[in-house]
């Protein structure tokens, strides 16, 4: 599984792993329950460097393809995130770590390198979930969250999507957005 644990409440260096001392580890089931879905597929084969649209290799890996088509993520790109591959690398790297929502799920299949993704629990706390190769995560549409990379400053990812690609991050705040609405209707009871 992921691991994921909760973070101090004081970042000086956003690539370190800021955990609680001591350490508060954070469950597949807690992560599901804010509506994080994860998998692991070991990556097979080489993947290109550059963020391009991208098909054949992902289509013939069968355990890839099985969770594309059961979650409708018919669309996939490659980014690179290293200075050499990431065009604007700076300003990108900057606006990833910005904590916003998105109107639609993140997902990322981490295919070489790690980072972290954090998102916000139900009483507004960070948690960190460290990526390694092989990793695929979903967000929910609306949670807030940010992307960083660690210390090895290296990420290389499968973007995945239903549809055609929108990646605009909507920055906090975002209380009134209707896809944040949508997401925290999820924890209120049932009438
Ligand atoms: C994002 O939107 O935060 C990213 O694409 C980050 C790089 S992919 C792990
Ligand atoms: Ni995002």
């Amino acid at each position: 599984a992921i691991e994921a644990w909760y973070m101090a409440t004081e970042v000086k260096d956003q690539t370190a792993e800021n955990r609680m001392d001591p350490n508060q580890p954070v469950s597949p089931d807690e992560l599901r329950d804010l509506g994080v879905l994860q998998w692991h597929i070991l990556p097979k084969g080489e993947y290109p460097a550059k963020a391009v649209p991208w098909e054949p290799k992902g289509m013939q890996d069968p355990d890839l393809a099985a969770i594309r088509a059961a979650r409708g993520y018919n669309y996939a790109d490659i980014i690179t995130c290293s200075e050499e591959c990431l065009p604007d690398y700076h300003n990108k790297l900057k606006a990833f770590f910005e904590e916003h929502i998105h109107s639609d799920e993140e997902v990322r299949y981490i295919l070489n390198g790690s980072g972290y993704f954090d998102v916000r629990d139900r009483e507004d706390r960070w948690i960190r979930i460290a990526l390694n190769a092989g990793d695929l995560i979903a967000l929910p549409e609306g949670i807030y969250h940010r992307f960083t990379m660690d210390s090895k400053n290296f990420t290389q990812a499968m973007r995945l999507f239903k549809g055609v690609p929108v990646w605009t991050p909507i920055n906090r705040p975002a209380d009134q957005h209707l896809s944040r609405q949508r997401y925290q209707q999820r924890f209120q009871p049932l009438e």
